[in-house]
This record gives structure tokens, C-alpha cells and sequence, in this order.
């Protein structure tokens, strides 16, 4: 039997890296029995991080799901990764529940990735709760994190815990609805009056709940406004109906390790937070009629299921996560994936519990399952009913941002390169590669550096290839500022039948981006007719290949204006050798200069080292186009060389001790100044040399 739809809870658990999310998520599980005992993080051991790369670095690089039953509710809990590198995979994550817990640590306060991961809740318009974990650490404040909360997000935030004690002597927190407090003494959990010591901050944020929660309603503000007080019961009420439909986010205490606020935590999320049939019909494509359409959470509805994220398994092979959205989907069926064409067996359904799989007969509208051994279906693809093709929106991912070469370790390797790049990139939509044919280099792009260097981890782990990672050549191009002719000539006449052309080239620039224009401006056949086309050809082969250093020539305007022929000699060869001779001489005359790749780039950071993101740019040969602050955070806008730039992540990360963040994508190509481009011609002069001596 299916579960009950309006008895599920989809749960994403999202927040910065680090905060505590993953052991929430486990005592959670604990909380309600799902596990018996509580793992924990620093020893490897928690349902939710099971990747190999997980336990080693102690922290989640990929989404996960396990589920625990609380009084007669199924709660899917999405534990997501809050690492910059692999946020992508948070944001998948919060696309298939119905709701949020956003965990923020006590010391820090709101940090880059809160605000990141607030963003993507707001886009999918999901209600949320706000956790503040680890309020057992040193310097930990529930207040001071209440305040940053209020500044950086935006949203009707309001607590409806106060804490009791603080630091190593936290003790618990009260209820500000109940007004009864929760205390913990050796991992026992006590009701109790409010303590003496909490009973004016208890007062003063009553307050506020109940005015947050009159908000909500036009009859009740003026009640209220009236009275001067809320009925417990219409105030509750209210709370849900805000909280439900994000209107009001509640703010909760917790110390993960110790279990402490999780009870809490699992009463609001199956008290007020929205069931998939509260979320109603989701959007979508009815491919056959080929016009938008609906989907509603019923069982007897077509079945239409989004697969939000792929594993592979070393011992089951592929495995795709999925939430169903209509309809109940059956073990042993046959579904329809619209977007490729292609029909998927679905073998053994499950439920997951982290990495264990709990086989079931049928899922139904809401619920989260896992398939294996899907054959063409990839994350963010629609699976649907065969005869009712449907499809819903896509999941996207962001453009990767940096790029690196790599080398394999041992010769041969390259194939098993290619196919271990296109299974990680199953899992990880985010990872691309591809062969770059102007420098030859087979290139691999992922969010940052991390990303990238545990991709190459993972290469070796699960594929056995080993590869070395090399900074990436830039792809610089070559053009020219001036004006210059000139002739190219190619004369062959020893023994047999002999090689004539002749070609009288002008070179000249075009506006950047401009590409390449060739102009026939011959006159009374001293070119014949059909060798001009031989002259183009050489002319753009000679450009392809790059005549200063090597780089592709672009922006250029080649004219034709003279030559002669011969009337045996003369051949489509021998043009094409005279204009390619002919080019490289005239382009060298004619100014030549490289362009270099820039990047629009974007860093979010701490205000207080704003000015050392700025000089570091600067030196960086970065022009500053914006700054933003905003409270504790700036938002520094530059434009810099994508040479200058490879080394980025790391020196963000040690001018922000970590907090940082920044975005880069292309923008346009540039001149690059004349005291650099000397030695990168001189450097491309020397790989070649090296290359043409293998
Ligand atoms: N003192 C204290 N430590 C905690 C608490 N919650 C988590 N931790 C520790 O904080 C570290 C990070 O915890 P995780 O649960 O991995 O945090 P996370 O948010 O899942 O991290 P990522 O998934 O990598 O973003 C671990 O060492 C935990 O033991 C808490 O309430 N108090
Ligand atoms: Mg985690």
C-alpha cells in the first residue's frame, strides 16, 4: 500500500556547510526510531553521508533521503550539501518537497551559502522553518543569530523557541506557544515551567509571536489591536495557516549532536508544514497534446515522476532518486521518459534510508523512491505514464566556472577517461568535459577547484584512471591592429609536372567579434576563377592554425587583389600553399597582437576584507564595475582575465577564512598588454617546439 498523500511530509534540510544539517537529519531519525542508534558525522557513521568522499572529508557532497513515521506521517527528510562547490545539488533537492528546514550555526549566523539556499526556497515558493544548531559551542548566540537572520533574509522570521542557559551550560529552550520549557539533563528530555532566568525574554517574544501571528489577518490584527491579547487557540491556528503558506518562518533551537530540539522539530513539521495534496497540481508539458498542463497528487492519476538526482552504487550500478507527483507507480512497470524517447523498465522500487534500500510494491503521489539500472534517463528528466506522456519543467544546473586540463597518468588512457567523465557526470550534472581541438588539451569544468580536484578522486576511485589535473591553456586568440600587403608565392618546378600560385593578400582588422570576411577583388582573371576558393581555404586554414603563437586568428578581413597562374603548374594545392604563405608574412606585418579571455566575475564576502577583495583584484588586472554592501556581506562586481583568474578560489578562500563566494562567467575577448602577450608567444613557441620533437 501506498502511503496516504496528506500524510506525507517532504522535507529538505538546507543550510551553509557545516552547520550541523546531516547530524540533524540523524537525530531526527533517532528521535523517531527510524535508526537505532545515533550516528554521528566525525566518526562516519550517519545514514545520510555514506559516500566514501563523505566519510573521508566529513562533509555531504551529495544529496541523500531516509524517512522516519511520527505519529502516523510519513516525513521524507532531503539531506542536502551546503559546500559552495556542490549547492546545485541542494537546489535540486528543494525542487521536489513541499517545504524547507533552513539550519544556520549559532556562532556564525547567516553566511553565504544561508543566503544562497534562501534564495532557491523563495524560487520554489516553499514554506520554511529556521534551526539554530549548535547552540552548545563557545561564542554561540542565539540572539545575535536571531538579528542576522532578521537583516540578511527576508521573510516574517520570528522564534517560537527561546533557549535556557547558553553555551556548554545550554540546557533546552521554551515553548513560546505552550510557554512550557523542554529541559535536557543526561540525554533525558524534561518538561517544566519556564526557568526564572528566561521568563523576560519569554514575555518580550511572546509578544512578537502573537503579533506576527494576528498579522495574518486582517479580523484577528484588529482584535488584537482591540484586546491587547489573542485567544491560545485562534493564535495557534493562525501560526499554522502562516507557517503553512510561508508567510510566518519560526525560528527553533537545537543542538543536533545531542537530540536536542529534534521533537520539536518533527511536531511542527507534521503539524504545519504543507502534504503534497496542500501543494495541489504541479505544472507541466502534456506532450501529446503538446500545450501546458496539469498533474494533481491523486493515485488514480496518470503516474508522472521527476528524478532529482543519480547515484551510481558499486555493487548495483545506477540508481535514480525520484519523487512522484501523480499517479502510483508500480515495481515491475513500464514508464515512459518524453524527453528522451525511451521506455524505462522499472525493476525494484524503494524506499531509501540513506544508502539502504527498502523495497516496496507501489509509490503513490508524494512519495520519494529510488529505481535501478535506468538505462537513458539522467537527473531532472520526467518519468511518465506511457500513454499519457508528460513532462515536467527541467532541473537546471549552473554553468561551470573553472576549467583544468588533464593529463593521464598512463598512455592509452584516454578512452577510459572519456566514459569514467560521462559517468560522473551522471551523478553530477555539474562536471563537464570536452576535447578543446585548439590546444589539444581534454579539458574538465566544475563549480570550483574542490569540485573539480574530488572528480578527479572519484575518477580513480570508482574507474580506476588515474590522471594528473594541469592548469588549462587559456584559449587565447590571435589578431591584428594594422593594415599590410604583401605577396604569397609557391613555386615548384623540379622534374615532372610542377607547382605554381601566386596570391597578393591585404590583411586588416575587424571590429571584435567580427570573425572573418574574405574579399575577391581580382580583376581580369590573374587569379582564375576556380582557384579562388583555394585561396580562401588556405587562407583559413593558416588561420585555424594560428600564426603568432599558434592561437586561432580571428577578427580579420583578408583581401584578394592580385596574383598570376600557370597554365600546367598552377593547381588547387598550390594556391592553397601560396595563400597560406602569403598570410603569414602579411599578418606578421600588419601589427599582430593576442586577445585574451575576460571574465564577468561576482564575490560575495565578509564587509570588513571588502577592501582586501578589491586590491587583490586590482593586482589581479581586474576592473572593479560595482559594490554592493549589505549589512555583513558585500557584493564586489569586477571584470578580470581569465588568466588571472585560475588561481581565484583559493586566494578567496584564505583572504575570507572561508566565508567568500564568487560567480564567474565570460564575458569578451581583449588586448593583452604587450609586456605579457611577449611571453606567452615565446612560451607557445617553446611548447611547440617540444611537441614537434615527440
Ligand atoms: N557542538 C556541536 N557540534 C555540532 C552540532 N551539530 C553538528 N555538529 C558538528 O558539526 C560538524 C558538521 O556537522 P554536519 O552534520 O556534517 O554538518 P552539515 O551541515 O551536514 O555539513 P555539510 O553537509 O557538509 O554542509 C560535525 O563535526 C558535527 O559533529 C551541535 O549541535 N553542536
Ligand atoms: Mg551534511
Amino acid at each position: 500500500m501506498a502511503i496516504e498523500t496528506g500524510k506525507i511530509r517532504n522535507v529538505g534540510v538546507v543550510g551553509h556547510g557545516g552547520v550541523g544539517k546531516t547530524s540533524l537529519v540523524e537525530a531526527m531519525l533517532f528521535a523517531a526510531s527510524a535508526v537505532t542508534r545515533l550516528g554521528r558525522v566525525d566518526d562516519g557513521g550517519t545514514t545520510t553521508d555514506f559516500d566514501p568522499d563523505e566519510v573521508k572529508r566529513k562533509i555531504s557532497i551529495n544529496t541523500a533521503v531516509a524517512y522516519c513515521d511520527v505519529k502516523g506521517h510519513r516525513i521524507n527528510l532531503v539531506d542536502t550539501p551546503g559546500y559552495g562547490d556542490f549547492i546545485a545539488d541542494a537546489r535540486a533537492g528543494l525542487r521536489v518537497v513541499e517545504a524547507a528546514v533552513v539550519v544556520v550555526d549559532a556562532v556564525a549566523g547567516v553566511q553565504v551559502q544561508t543566503e544562497k539556499v534562501w534564495k532557491f526556497c523563495g524560487e520554489f515558493e516553499l514554506p520554511r522553518a529556521i534551526v539554530v544548531n549548535r547552540l552548545d559551542r563557545e561564542r554561540s548566540d542565539f540572539f545575535r543569530t536571531l538579528e542576522s537572520l532578521g537583516r540578511r533574509l527576508k521573510g516574517r522570521i520570528v522564534p517560537v523557541h527561546i533557549p535556557v542557559g547558553e553555551e556548554s551550560g545550554f540546557r533546552g529552550f521554551v515553548d513560546l506557544v505552550t510557554q512550557r520549557a523542554t529541559l535536557y539533563a543526561d540525554g533525558k528530555a524534561t518538561e517544566a515551567d519556564v526557568p526564572a532566568e528566561a521568563a523576560d525574554r519569554v514575555k518580550e517574544w511572546r509578544e512578537k509571536l502573537v503579533e506576527a501571528a494576528a498579522e495574518t489577518d486582517d479580523d484577528l490584527l484588529a482584535k488584537y489591536l482591540e484586546d491587547g491579547s489573542l485567544a491560545e487557540a485562534e493564535m495557534l491556528k493562525a501560526l499554522r495557516t502562516g507557517i503553512s503558506q510561508g508567510r510566518i518562518v519560526p525560528v527553533l533551537c537545537a543542538v543536533a549532536t545531542k537530540g536536542i530540539g529534534c521533537q520539536a522539530l518533527l511536531d511542527l513539521i507534521i503539524h504545519e508544514f504543507p502534504s503534497p495534496v496542500d501543494r495541489g497540481e504541479i505544472g507541466g508539458t502534456d506532450v501529446k497534446a503538446r500545450q501546458a498542463g496539469t498533474r494533481a497528487p491523486e493515485p488514480r492519476a496518470p503516474v508522472t515522476a521527476l528524478v532529482f538526482k543519480t547515484l551510481s552504487d558499486p555493487h548495483i550500478g545506477k540508481l535514480s532518486l525520484f519523487r512522484v507527483y501523480s499517479g502510483t507507480l508500480r515495481a515491475d512497470s513500464t514508464l515512459l521518459n518524453p524527453g528522451r524517447g525511451a521506455k524505462e523498465r522499472m525493476g525494484h522500487v524503494s524506499w531509501l534510508q540513506g544508502k539502504t534500500q527498502k523495497n516496496v510494491e507501489t509509490l503513490g503521489p508524494g512519495e520519494i523512491g529510488v529505481a535501478q539500472k535506468l538505462k537513458e534517463t539522467q537527473t531532472g528528466d520526467t518519468l511518465s505514464d506511457e500513454g499519457q506522456p508528460f513532462e515536467l519543467p527541467r532541473i537546471t544546473f549552473p554553468e561551470p566556472a573553472i576549467n583544468f586540463a588533464i593529463q593521464p597518468k598512463s598512455r592509452g588512457d584516454e578512452d577510459k577517461i572519456s566514459l569514467a567523465l560521462a559517468r560522473i557526470a551522471e551523478e553530477d550534472p555539474t562536471v563537464h568535459h570536452h576535447f578543446d581541438p585548439e590546444t589539444k588539451q581534454l579539458l574538465i569544468s566544475g563549480v570550483g577547484s574542490l569540485h573539480v580536484e574530488m572528480t578527479v578522486e572519484r575518477m580513480k576511485r570508482k574507474y580506476n584512471v588515474d590522471v594528473a589535473l594541469l592548469p588549462p591553456r587559456i584559449p587565447y586568440k590571435e589578431t591584428v591592429k594594422g593594415r599590410a600587403e604583401g605577396q604569397g608565392k609557391y613555386k615548384k618546378q623540379t622534374g615532372g609536372r610542377g607547382q605554381y600560385g601566386d596570391t597578393w593578400l591585404r590583411v586588416e582588422p575587424l571590429a571584435r567579434g567580427g570573425g572573418f570576411e574574405f574579399v575577391d577583388d581580382i580583376f581580369g582573371g590573374a587569379v582564375p576563377r576556380n582557384f579562388i576558393p583555394s585561396v580562401e581555404k588556405g587562407v583559413r586554414d593558416c588561420m585555424k592554425k594560428g600564426i603568432l603563437a599558434g592561437y586561432p586568428v580571428v577578427d580579420l578581413k583578408v583581401t584578394l587583389y592580385d596574383g598570376s597562374y600557370h597554365d600546367v603548374d598552377s593547381s588547387d594545392m598550390a594556391f592553397q600553399i601560396a595563400a597560406s604563405m602569403g598570410l603569414q608574412k602579411v599578418f606578421m606585418d600588419a601589427h599582430p597582437i593576442l586577445l585574451e579571455p575576460v571574465m564577468n566575475v561576482e564575490v560575495t564576502t565578509p564587509a570588513e576584507v571588502a577592501g582586501d577583495i578589491i586590491g587583490d583584484m586590482n593586482s589581479r588586472r581586474g576592473r572593479i564595475v560595482g559594490m554592493e554592501p549589505s549589512g555583513e556581506t558585500a557584493v564586489v562586481r569586477a571584470s578580470a582575465p581569465m588568466a588571472e583568474m585560475l588561481t581565484y578560489e583559493s586566494s578567496l578562500r584564505s583572504m575570507t577564512g572561508g566565508r567568500g563566494g564568487y560567480s564567474m562567467e565570460f564575458s569578451h575577448y581583449e588586448e593583452v598588454p604587450a609586456f605579457l602577450a611577449d611571453k606567452i608567444v615565446k612560451d607557445a613557441k617553446a611548447d611547440k617546439e617540444k611537441a614537434d620533437k615527440h
